[in-house]
C-alpha cells in the first residue's frame, strides 16, 4: 500500500523587518496630518476622522510584535506607504520565484532530495504577481525539475490545499515526490493607511517535500494519516483586485482592490468552523483530540489560535502544544502554519501525532493529521 510522509520543510524570510512602534508612527502621523488637512470636512460630519493606532492595541488584539517585509522601502514613507519593488525583465527570476526557490533549497536539503528526485511542483499562496507563465514552472527551471508545475491560489488555506493535492497525487500514483511552495509576498496588498488592517501582514516563504513513504531518506518524516478541506463562500475577507481592471473602468488601485476584511466577524465566524471541522475529522480518523501531541495552526491572530485549541482541548493549550510564531512574523498567509511545523517539529518522538491547520478567507479550512515515524 502507498503511503505518503512530509520528509522535510523550509522557510526563508526577508532580512528587513518593521517593529509594530515603526508602523504605528507612520500611521499616526499620517493620520494627524490626514485630520489637519480635512480638519472643515471633518467638523462638518462629511469626512470621518481618521483614528489612531496604538502598539499596545496591535499586541494586545493579535499577539503581533513585527512583521518581515520583502521591501521594507516605502512602506513607512507618508507620502507612498507601500514597499517600492522595482519590475523585473522578462529574463529576469522574478520575485516571487526568487522566494520560491531559497525555501525549496532549504526543504530539499533537509529532505535529502535534489532536483532529479521530484516529479512535481504546486506553488501555493494568496496572490501569484502574474497568471502566467505559473510561477511553479519557473521555479521548476531554475531548480531543473522534470514533470510539471502549477500555481495554484487559495489565500490563506493554499500551503494545506496544495499539501492535500501532493498527499492525493503520490497516493494515486501520479507523483513520486511532490514540492509545495508557498511564496507569500503579501505587503503589496496592505492598505497601510487603514488603522484596522495595517499592522496585519508579512512577507516570507515556506516549502515543503510530500513523498512516498517507501522511497523516503529524510530523518525526519511525518506520515500523512488523513487530510481534510472545508469551504464556505463569505465577503468578509476580500479583495477585489483582478484582471478585468483593464476593462471595468473601476480605479485598479481602490481601497476595495487591496485586502479588506470584518475582522471581528471573521473572528467569530471562523472559530467555531475550524473547531468543528477539527473535530469531525479526527472523529472520522478514531483519534481522540487528547492524543495529539502538537498543533500547527494558522497564525493570524492568537487569540484565535488559543480560543480554537481552548474549545478542542476543553483547557488552556500550553506554547509547546500549540506553537505561536505572530511575535516574529505576524500574519504570512498560508505560510503560517507551515512556520510553526518547521520551526517546532524536531522535537517530536516516533509514533507523536501533530495537526497542521490554516483557517482564512474564502471561508477555508484546510488540515493535515501527521504521525511522526
Ligand atoms: N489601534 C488602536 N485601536 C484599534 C485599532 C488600532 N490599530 N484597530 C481597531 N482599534 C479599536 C477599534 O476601533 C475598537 O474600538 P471600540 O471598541 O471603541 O469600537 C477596538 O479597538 C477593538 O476593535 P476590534 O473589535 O476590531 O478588535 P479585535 O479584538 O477584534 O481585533 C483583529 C481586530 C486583530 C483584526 C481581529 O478581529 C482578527 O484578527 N480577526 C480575524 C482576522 C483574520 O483571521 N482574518 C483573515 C485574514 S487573512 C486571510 O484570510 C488571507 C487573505 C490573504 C492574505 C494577504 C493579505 C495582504
Amino acid at each position: 500500500m502507498t503511503r505518503a510522509v512530509i520528509s522535510g520543510s523550509g522557510l526563508w524570510h526577508p532580512e528587513e523587518f518593521i517593529t509594530n512602534e515603526e508602523l504605528v508612527a507612520s500611521y499616526n502621523a499620517y493620520a494627524e496630518r490626514f485630520n489637519r488637512e480635512n480638519a472643515e470636512a471633518i467638523a462638518a460630519g462629511t469626512v470621518k476622522e481618521c483614528l489612531l493606532s496604538s502598539p499596545e492595541f496591535i499586541v494586545k488584539a493579535s499577539g503581533i510584535r513585527q512583521r518581515y517585509t520583502y521591501r521594507r522601502d516605502g512602506i513607512l514613507d507618508l507620502d507612498r506607504m507601500r514597499p517600492r519593488l522595482e519590475e523585473r525583465a522578462d529574463d529576469e527570476l522574478s520575485h516571487q520565484a526568487e522566494m520560491a526557490v531559497r525555501a525549496a533549497r532549504d526543504a530539499m536539503q533537509r529532505a535529502e532530495r535534489t532536483a532529479a528526485d521530484i516529479d512535481t511542483v504546486i506553488v501555493a499562496c494568496a496572490y501569484t504577481e502574474r497568471a502566467y507563465p505559473a510561477i511553479a514552472i519557473e521555479v521548476q527551471e531554475e531548480l531543473g525539475i522534470k514533470g510539471y508545475g502549477f500555481d495554484m491560489l487559495a489565500a490563506c488555506s493554499a500551503a494545506t490545499f496544495a499539501l492535500q493535492r501532493a498527499c492525493d497525487a503520490v497516493l494515486a500514483g501520479s507523483s513520486r515526490c511532490v514540492l509545495v511552495i508557498n511564496p507569500e509576498l503579501v505587503t503589496p496588498q496592505v492598505n497601510f493607511r487603514d488603522r484596522d488592517g495595517h499592522f496585519i501582514f508579512g512577507d516570507v516563504s515556506t516549502a515543503m517535500i510530500v513523498e512516498r513513504e517507501d522511497m523516503c531518506v529524510s530523518p525526519h518524516r511525518y506520515r500523512i494519516l488523513g487530510t481534510s478541506a472545508t469551504t464556505i463562500y463569505s465577503n468578509n475577507v476580500r479583495s477585489n483586485f483582478g484582471h478585468l481592471a483593464y476593462a471595468t473602468d473601476a480605479d485598479p488601485f481602490g481601497p476595495d482592490k487591496l485586502f479588506c476584511q470584518n475582522g471581528r466577524r471573521v473572528f467569530k465566524e471562523v472559530c467555531p468552523l475550524t473547531v468543528e471541522h477539527l473535530e469531525n475529522q479526527l472523529q472520522r480518523m478514531d483519534i481522540a483530540v487528547a492524543d495529539v501531541r502538537r498543533w500547527w495552526l494558522h497564525q493570524a491572530n492568537i487569540n484565535m489560535n488559543q480560543l480554537i485549541v481552548r474549545r478542542l482541548l476543553g483547557r488552556e493549550a500550553t506554547p509547546d502544544e500549540a506553537p505561536v510564531v505572530l511575535d516574529e512574523f505576524a500574519n504570512t498567509a498560508s505560510a503560517g502554519s507551515v512556520i510553526a511545523f518547521h520551526r517546532f517539529h524536531e522535537d517530536l518522538q516516533s509514533g507523536d501525532i501533530g495537526v497542521l491547520c490554516s483557517f482564512g478567507a474564502g471561508y477555508s479550512v484546510g488540515s493535515l493529521v501527521v504521525r511522526r515515524l
